[in-house]
This record gives structure tokens, sequence and C-alpha cells, in this order.
């Protein structure tokens, strides 16, 4: 997309996995990166979705007894509904089993075929029907064998020219028009693109699978599931996207500013979608980015692994944007975590209880009591560092933000809230308001002290209303102003919106302290789940 557009998209998760905390990182992140966006100005198209075909949901739909497709009608309803608790905010929420999804997947494969990039051969393998994928290694053969987690297949198959791109991807990588991010995963592909890059199998015969978008060259068979899904990023503007042109293009909006994904799925993003892409004459997306995963106890948290943490109950138990804060700032994105309960409530109770919590409520309280109104008044030298400390801590920020640097972008914001708490408990306004009577140079500084600090809360709420859109709202309302965040757009260079005209209320704990001993040790309850 150009300047003014941005398109990000999350994978499309399996209808059949019940989300999991995995699943609410990459959304969250996602849908934080689209407010930040949209909050610049920016057009800003957020796609997120299901993936319906394959064998994994024609088993499941069988063991259930009921249809494929009605099976998907009701299982990605958990997705939509995890979403919507969790305020994301996509624009658009693509099934694969979308009549014009098909429509369109149809129309690229046949386009494939005219043009010379499918060729048909017998193939026979190891084909693993959990990862929906031929497996070519010989011990991973082998021990997927000896778990019973692969059986052998051998077919007549389409294959897609995919060898044929090889030393064009590389350039691509090279040049950083397809920027893989972080550094370390682009050095992971090129370092696998320096082997010969084999064809890729796009088809399943319909004799022992038909759950999929038929291939319109051979009727009797349909499309691997990776390339339907795959196409998804597309598709969706063809017809979830108001404003498509008439002709046969995906619009201005494509490419992708940002595919966001797992590290799990880095090669079927970097290597299988941008040769189709390549073939079917259309620009790579600008970035990939891979973000690490959730663990739990050290194991990848995953529904086969039976360790997944339900967000449902984090929420239930946190709230939403204690949640999404977490996630965000916990640990590096494009790096592995371990989630643990405990280090969520040390978050909720310093980060968010303490830092920013006990900030507002000091100010609200004491501002509130005199009737709600802000003093005007210039920052003398009691305050202009930390004024200007503030202004470089946003600049930080949104430098960090961009390139999907949450946890250092957040950090940068608790820098100046600490500044201000620490200007809070070095002058000691409860003292100086007594004192302002008799006075007047207390008085001054009170008011300046409570300027400051609504400043620079007002500041970080729109800056931080990305990641808490819920909270930061209210925070922002508490502190006198109107609006919503939502429609707050940045003009200039300053993120130092000026201190607050309306009335300052005094309101509920913005963060409540969670009670460490009061928790209940998720991980026992997510160890129980079976996700
Ligand atoms: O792979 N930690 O779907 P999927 C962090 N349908 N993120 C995690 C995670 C974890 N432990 N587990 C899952 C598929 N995720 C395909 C995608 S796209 C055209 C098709 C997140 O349901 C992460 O984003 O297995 C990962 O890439 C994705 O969920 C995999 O979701």
């Amino acid at each position: 997309m150009g300047e003014d557009r941005f398109y990000i998209t999350t994978p499309i998760y399996y209808v059949n996995d019940v989300p999991h905390l995995g699943h609410a990182y990459t959304t969250i992140a996602a849908d934080a990166m689209s407010r930040f966006h949209r909050m610049r100005g920016r057009e800003v198209f957020f796609l997120t979705g299901t993936d319906e075909h394959g064998q994994k949901v024609a088993q499941a739909a069988s063991a259930r007894g009921v249809s494929e497709q009605q099976h998907c009608d009701e299982l990605h309803q958990n997705f939509k509904s995890l979403w919507e608790r969790l305020n994301i905010s996509n624009d658009a929420f693509i099934r694969t089993t979308d009549p014009e999804h098909k429509d369109q997947v149809q129309t690229a494969l046949q386009k494939l075929w005219d043009d010379g990039w499918v060729y048909e051969q017998d193939y026979e393998g190891w084909y693993s029907v959990s990862d929906e994928m031929f497996v070519t290694d010989p011990d991973e053969i082998e021990s997927l064998k000896a778990a019973g987690k692969v059986e052998f297949v051998k077919e007549a198959n389409y294959f897609f020219k995919m060898s044929a791109f090889q030393e064009k991807l590389v350039a691509a990588i090279e040049s950083d028009e397809l920027g893989i991010r972080p550094t370390s995963r682009r050095n992971e592909i090129l370092g696998f693109l320096n082997q010969p890059l084999g064809d890729l199998s796009i088809s399943r015969p319909k004799s022992r699978l038909s759950w999929g978008v038929e291939l319109p060259f051979a009727p009797d068979h349909v499309c691997y599931v990776w390339v339907d899904a795959l196409l998804n990023y597309c598709t969706a503007l063809r017809y979830l996207n108001p404003g498509i042109p008439a002709d046969d293009s995906y619009g201005p909006v494509w490419p992708a500013d940002y595919h966001l994904i797992g590290k799990d799925i880095l090669t079927t993003h970097s290597v299988y979608w941008t040769t189709v892409l390549m073939a079917l004459g259309l620009p790579l997306p600008r970035h990939i980015f891979a973000h690490g995963w959730w663990t739990f106890e050290g194991q990848k948290m995953s529904k086969s692994m039976g360790n997944v943490v339900d967000p449902n109950l984090l929420i239930d138990e946190f709230g939403v944007d204690p949640l999404r804060y977490f996630v965000l700032r916990q640990m590096p994105f494009g790096q592995d975590g371990d989630f643990g309960a405990t280090a969520l409530v040390e978050r909720i109770n310093s980060d968010l209880a303490n830092d920013m919590g006990n900030l507002a409520s000091r100010v609200s309280n004491l501002v509130a009591g005199d009737g709600g109104a802000i003093v005007p008044g210039e920052a003398t030298a009691a305050t202009a560092s930390i004024l200007e400390e503030f202004e470089n801590a946003a600049t930080d920020y949104e430098k960090a933000f961009e390139e999907f640097e949450f946890s250092a972008a957040l950090r940068r914001i608790w820098d100046s809230l600490s500044a201000a708490n620490k200007m809070i408990q070095d002058t000691e306004p409860w003292r100086l308001r007594k004192e302002r009577d008799e006075d007047p140079a207390a008085g001054a500084l009170y008011d300046e002290v409570m300027r400051t600090s609504a400043i620079i809360l007002s500041g970080a709420a729109a800056l931080l209303y990305p990641v808490m859109p819920e909270r930061m709202q209210t925070l922002w309302e508490s502190l006198g102003w109107t609006g919503q965040l939502a429609e707050l757009r940045y003009e200039g260079d300053s993120r130092l919106l000026g201190a607050p005209t309306g009335t300052v209320v005094k309101g509920d704990a913005l963060f409540p302290r969670i009670n460490a001993k009061a928790v209940p040790t998720f991980t026992e309850r997510a160890a129980g789940l079976d996700g």
C-alpha cells in the first residue's frame, strides 16, 4: 500500500482450533498496529479469518457426525466471539468456505494452469494430516511414523513450478523488496533457499479428500489447503473491501504492508506464497513478520500438546486491556516467552495498578476535590525537563511501535510515568495543597505538578490507546477530555496534547490491584483444558 494506506493481516486460523493465547497474541498485535496507524491518519485494512478446508476439518466434522460446512459454521464463531471480547477492530473476517473466496481461488488456479506454471505428475510420500503437508525429512518421517502421525500416500498430483522462482525470490529478499522480519527469520529463509527449491504439490485427489476447492482444470482434485488459505490475503480484497474496482485486479490495497504470523508458518508465507504471487504476476507483500511462540513450561502452546491457555479465562479474571498490555509488554516481539500467571499478576500490579493507576488516581482525587479544573499555565524549570523527556519518549515509542518493538516502545512511556510519579513523591502535592493559602509559591507549584501530571497522562492515554483501547478511553474521560480516542488524529509533531480543559473527575481505580494470593494458578487450569 502507499503512504496513506496500511494493509495488515493475521494468519487465518484453523477453524478446528479452540482459540488460545497464541492466536490471541498475533491478533492483538495486529489490532494494536491497526489502531496505531489509523490514529496517524492512514486508511487501514485489517484482515483476519478462518482456514476451513482440509483433511483435519473433514475428520473432525465426521467425528461429530455433522457436515463439514455445519462444523465450520459453528466453530468459526469461537474466533469471532473471542475477537469481539478482545476488542479487535478487524475490518473484515474471511472464511475460506465463502463462495466468493472459492471462486477467486479457482480463478487464480486457472491462471496458473493457463500460464503453464502447473503440471501433473504421480507422487508418493509420507503425509502428515495434522500439518496438512508431505514430510520429506527422513528423520522426521521416522519419528512421525513411530508416533503414528504420518500416512503413506501415492497419488496423481498437480505441481506448481515453485523451483522456477528460486533466484528471483532470493533477490527479492536480499534487496528487501520482500522484508522478512526479524532479521534472524530473514537469515533462516535465505539459509533454506541455499538448497535447491523443489516444486510444490498443490492438489489432493478427491478420492482421499473432497473438502476443498475443486481444481478448475482437474475436477477430480481439490486444491492443497495451504494454497487455498494463502490466497485469502488477495481474495478478501475482491469482496470484503468496499470500493474495490470492477476490474480483475486486487485493487489499490494490495500488496499487504505486513503479514503478521508466528514463526511456525514462516516457510509457507515466505516461500510458497511469494512464489505463487510471482507466478500470478502480483507484487510481493512488503513485509512478513514472524513473531515468537508462547510456551507453557517450555513447550510450544498448542492444541496437540494439550497445554493451551484459554484467553477467555484470562479475560474473566484480569480484564481485556491488562491482558492486551501483558502480551505486548512481556517479551520482545519475535522472541519466545513462557506463560505464567504470576508474571501477569506482577505486570498488572506494578505497571498498571501502581505506575499508571496510582498516578491517575492521585491527580483525579486531588483535582476533582478542588472542583476538577486543571489550572492553565506555562512550565517552569520545575517541570520543563519532564515534559521534554515525555516528548522524546513519545518519539521513541512511535519509532519502536512501527517496527513491532512493542515491549521497548511501552517501556519508554513507563519512563515518563515513573518520572511523573517521582515528581509527585518529591513535591508532595497533598502537602502543597494544604500550604497554598499561606504560601502562593506552594500553590503555584501544586498547580504545575497537577498540570504536568495531567499532560503526561493525557499524552500517554492517547499513545497507549492502540494497546488498551477501553481503559485509555476511561482515563481520557476522567481527565476531562471529551470525544473518542478512536477518532483522535495526530496532526503535527508534538505528542503533548496539552492540559485538559474539561472537568477532571474522580473515578473507580483504573486498574484494580490483583491479590496475588487469590489468583488461581492458570497453569493448573490451563493444563486441564483440552483446547
Ligand atoms: O497455521 N505462540 O493456523 P493455526 C504464538 N491455518 N503464536 C501462536 C502460537 C503460540 N504458541 N500458536 C499459534 C495455521 N499461534 C494456518 C494458517 S494462513 C494463510 C494459514 C498463532 O490455527 C501464530 O500466529 O495453526 C501462528 O502462526 C498461528 O497462530 C497458527 O495458527
